[in-house]
Formats: structure tokens, sequence, C-alpha cells
């Protein structure tokens, strides 16, 4: 068997920030990935993540978006690349809205500087959104946009040259907790280490039964992203800020400014926060990650066309789409931290699609919690457990 102190499952998102972030402590760690760093099979391809501060899904996410912007800043100065696009990012929405209400709430609670725009100055301001009556905006300048696959390349890269092993095209198929070494199975390799951190994705129930139990478990569901092309007379779509909208209808959906000077992303998150998912609707449809998520058709080009409707000098049809993987829990909160009854394990999961802008500072919380047994960024609220206590 191969021996280390620690070994990361999965470098996608969070593992590869993971392996990083130990690797440059000096800790001896061996990173497994079953595709190839980057890949577009899981939850964290399609070019661009939105980063936001005055986080909507609650106002005590705000010391550890602040945490994630300084981790980003951090793996940028280290690798030398442009990772995030500081654009600003746009709210829009009912005024009573998540959107508009829960990013309110939470600039008001934390004092961060956003503007809050009435229609006719949202339309004003940002002529790319068709804004509707009764829409509102709220402005904030600390957002923008992250490049997840340039990001996972960039931090593996970075771990290898710290010494960190990486076996790529590799899938665990078990992992046995030990008390004193766990055991890892990747491909023909036994690896014993003396932690495991667990970032598997879509992956993580499979490979971790016992978290079915946490939370009712973590479901695995569909999503598509779509890129249309700008028209000749497109409002400045180029310098825009990213944004999410609220629709009455409680369909949560977002989008990008053109990175690439061609097309702007969009894609469907999923109903409002607070509102009842729709497991099996054409958003939620569940994913046997092994399988994939069934590959975009033209019925997902017609839903998001539709809207398109709500930006000003785009094609009504886009010229590609992806699937990926959204990976719930049940409370839509992430799962991070030490796995109380698998002696040496330290998970996270269920990042309920909104955490990849969290991946740079959820690598400083594993890796700290792999190493020590606890961090300072600010991850308790996510503790695995916290379904057993009544919390939250
Ligand atoms: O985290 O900002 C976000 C987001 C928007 C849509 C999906 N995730």
């Amino acid at each position: 068997p191969v021996e280390t102190d620690t070994v990361v499952v999965g470098l996608g998102a969070m593992g590869a920030q993971t392996l990083w972030r130990l690797a440059r402590q000096g800790v001896d760690a061996v990173g497994v990935e079953r595709f190839a760093p980057g890949h577009d099979r899981g939850s964290s391809h399609g070019e661009s993540r939105i980063i936001r501060t005055a986080y909507l899904e609650g106002e005590e996410y705000v010391p550890f978006v602040r945490a994630a912007w300084r981790a980003w800043a951090e793996l940028e100065e280290a690798s030398g690349e442009r990772l995030v696009h500081r654009t600003g990012a746009l709210m829009l929405g009912a005024p009573d809205s998540a959107a508009v209400a829960g990013s309110l709430a939470a600039a008001a609670r934390h004092g961060l500087a956003v503007e809050h725009l009435s229609g006719a100055g949202l339309a004003e301001r940002f002529p790319q959104h068709a804004v509707r009556p009764g829409e509102e905006g709220v402005f904030e300048e600390e957002g923008g946009a992250v490049l997840p696959e340039a990001a996972i390349l960039a931090a593996v890269r970075l771990a290898r040259a710290h010494g960190a092993r990486v076996m790529t095209g590799t899938a665990v198929t078990r992992i046995e907790p030990d008390p004193d070494r766990p055991r890892v199975f990747a491909g023909d390799t036994e690896i014993r280490a003396r932690r495991v951190v667990v970032t598997a994705g879509a992956w993580l129930p499979t490979l971790l039964p016992s978290l079915a139990g946490l939370g009712g478990g973590i479901r695995v569901e569909r999503r598509v992203l779509g890129w249309f092309r700008l028209t000749g007379d497109a409002p400045p779509h180029a310098a825009g800020p990213v944004f999410a909208r609220d629709e009455p209808d409680g369909t949560l959906w977002y989008g990008f400014p053109s990175l690439d000077g061609r097309t702007v992303k969009i894609g469907v998150h999923a109903e409002a926060p607070g509102a009842p998912h729709r497991p099996g609707s054409q958003w939620g449809e569940p994913v046997d990650p092994d399988a994939g998520p069934r590959a975009p058709d033209a019925d997902d080009a017609r839903r998001l066309g539709e809207l398109t409707a709500g930006l000003r000098g785009v094609e009504p049809l886009p010229e590609r789409m992806a699937a990926c993987m959204y990976t719930m829990t049940s409370d839509e909160h992430f799962v991070i931290g030490r796995h109380r009854d698998l002696p040496g394990l330290v998970v996270a999961g269920g990042f309920s699609g909104h955490g990849y802008k969290f991946a740079s500072a959820v690598g400083t919380a594993l890796a700290d919690l792999a190493r020590d047994g606890a961090t300072a960024v600010p991850v308790s609220m996510f503790d695995p457990h916290r379904w057993d206590t009544g919390r939250p």
C-alpha cells in the first residue's frame, strides 16, 4: 500500500484547493481524481461561477464569502493567473424577493456597500436587462465571476509543484474508516493515511453511504447552462455585472457578462430559497452520477431561451449548452466538517448549486481540519451532524 499523511478524494472545486493548501504547508498528501482535473463530468465546468458578498441565502454566509475572497487572492498570487473577474453583481426581483430583500438584509447586517435601484434606475444603468414592472435591483461592487476550470488546474499544478502526488483517471471505490489509519481503495492501489478528505461531489453519497442519514441525504440533480450569442446592436453585456434574477413564479436564474466578447451564459438555479423544491421538474431531474446528466436537448434550449426575454441584445436560442450536476442538501446549506462516526474522515459536499465561490476558503478549512482538527474559517454552520442536534 501507499502510505501518506492525507489523501484527498476528488480533485474538483474543493479537493484541488485542499490539496494545494496541504502541500504548500509541507503535508505529505495524495490527491485522487476519477477523470482529469478540470473535466466536464461533475459540477465544476462551464467556464464561470458567480461570487457575491451580500449573500441572499443568509447573512451568516458573509464572513465565509470574505474568507473566500481573501483565499482567491492568495491562489491568484501563487499561480500568477487571473481567476476572478471583478464585474460587480446585480440581483433583480420584486422588492420582497429573496434576491432583493435577502441581499439588502445581508448588506445591512454587515455594513456592505450596495446600491438599491428602482425599476427606472435599473433600466437606465443596466440596459442589457429588460426590466419588468415591479422589478428592482441591488448592485454591489464586491461581486464577480470566478473561473472554475482554470482555478482547478492552477491549484492542482501548484499542489504538484509543492510535492503532492496526484493520481488521475483513478476512481476511489471504497473508503474504510479506521481510528488508526483509514484506508482508501483507488483503482488497484490501497492508500493508508492519517486523514482522508472526501470531496467527491456527486459521488459523495455512494462513497460514504452513511451520509445518507445526514439531513435526509444529498440529492444529485441535473441543471443546464446555455451560451447565447450577442446580436449586433447588443447593449453593454461585456462590461456588465454578473446577475441573478428572481422571477415572480419562483424561478431563480442567473447569468454572466460576456467573457468571450461573443456570448453570454445563463442558467437556471432553482426555485427561490424557501420555496418548495420541485424534484423531477425540468431543472431538478435526479441523476446517477456514473451515467451523468442527460445531454441538453431542444426542450432545454427552448426553456432557457424563454428566459432571454429578460435580456436585450441576445439571440433567442443558445449556440451551445452544457449539463452539470447539483448536489442538494435538504436545507440547501453545505456539509463541511469532520465526520463524527468515521474517525479520520473530513468531508465536504452538498454545495446545493451555490458553493463554487467558496472553493478557495473550503480548501483552507479542509486542510486545517485534516492537519489540526480545527479551523478558523467560519464553517461551523455546515457541521455534517447539524441535523442530529436540531440545527438549523
Ligand atoms: O451561487 O451565485 C450563485 C449561483 C447563482 C446561480 C447558481 N449559483
